[in-house]
C-alpha cells in the first residue's frame, strides 16, 4: 500500500510535468503574426518592415507551424473575400542558389512545402532569378497551392507575413 505522502508527490509530479506541457503548447501558440493585408513591399522592405515591428518575415519549418499559420490567416477572412493569397515568408536562395535558408533563423529549409515544380528559379533576366520564395494559396487549385512555397524574383511586391520567433 503507497503512503499518502507518496502518493500526493506522485500526484503533484503529474501535474507539473502536464503544467510543462501546457507551457510549451501555450509558448507555440502565443507566436504571434501579423499579415500585411493590404499593402505590398518588395522581399527585402519587407524583412525590414518586420523587423522594424520587432517581429521576422515567416518562417515555416514543420507542420505545425504551417497549421498554426493558417489557422492564422483564416482568422483575418482574408480567403473569404478572395480567391487566393500569396505572401512573401523569409525562405531565400540568395546565399547559394538552390540552397534555401530562412532569413528569420538562419536555418536551412528542412521542411519542404514547395509547389509542384518549384523552387524553379525562373529566369526574369540573363541576370536575375528567383531567390525569394512566397507562401501561396489558391481556393481552386488543390492541394498544389494549398498553402505551399515558391520562389519568385525579390523585387516583386506582395503581401507579406511577419511573426515573434519564442525567445
Ligand atoms: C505540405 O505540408 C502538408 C502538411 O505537412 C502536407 O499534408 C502536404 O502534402 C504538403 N504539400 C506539399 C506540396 O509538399
Ligand atoms: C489543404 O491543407 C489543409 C490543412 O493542412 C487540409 O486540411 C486540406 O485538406 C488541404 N486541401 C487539399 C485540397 O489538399
Ligand atoms: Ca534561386
Ligand atoms: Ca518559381
Amino acid at each position: 500500500m503507497m503512503k499518502p505522502q507518496t502518493l500526493f508527490l506522485l500526484l503533484l509530479l503529474t501535474a507539473l510535468q502536464l503544467a510543462a506541457q501546457d507551457t510549451t503548447f501555450g509558448l507555440f501558440r502565443q507566436k504571434e503574426y501579423y499579415f500585411s493585408s493590404s499593402f505590398k513591399l518588395n522581399w527585402y522592405k519587407a524583412v525590414e518592415y518586420c523587423r522594424s515591428r520587432g517581429m521576422f518575415l515567416l518562417s515555416v519549418r514543420n507542420a505545425e507551424e504551417r497549421a498554426a499559420v493558417i489557422e492564422y490567416l483564416d482568422s483575418t477572412g482574408y480567403t473569404k473575400t478572395h480567391k487566393g493569397l500569396i505572401a512573401w515568408i523569409s525562405a531565400n536562395d540568395l546565399g547559394e542558389e538552390g540552397e534555401f535558408h530562412w532569413a528569420s533563423t538562419g536555418e536551412r529549409v528542412n521542411y519542404q512545402n514547395w509547389s509542384e515544380t518549384e523552387p524553379n528559379d525562373y529566369k526574369i533576366d540573363d541576370c536575375n532569378g528567383e531567390d525569394c520564395a512566397i507562401l501561396e494559396y489558391w481556393s481552386e487549385g488543390g492541394a498544389n497551392y494549398n498553402y505551399t512555397f515558391n520562389d519568385r524574383f525579390c523585387g516583386r511586391e506582395y503581401l507579406f507575413i511577419c511573426e515573434t520567433l519564442p525567445a
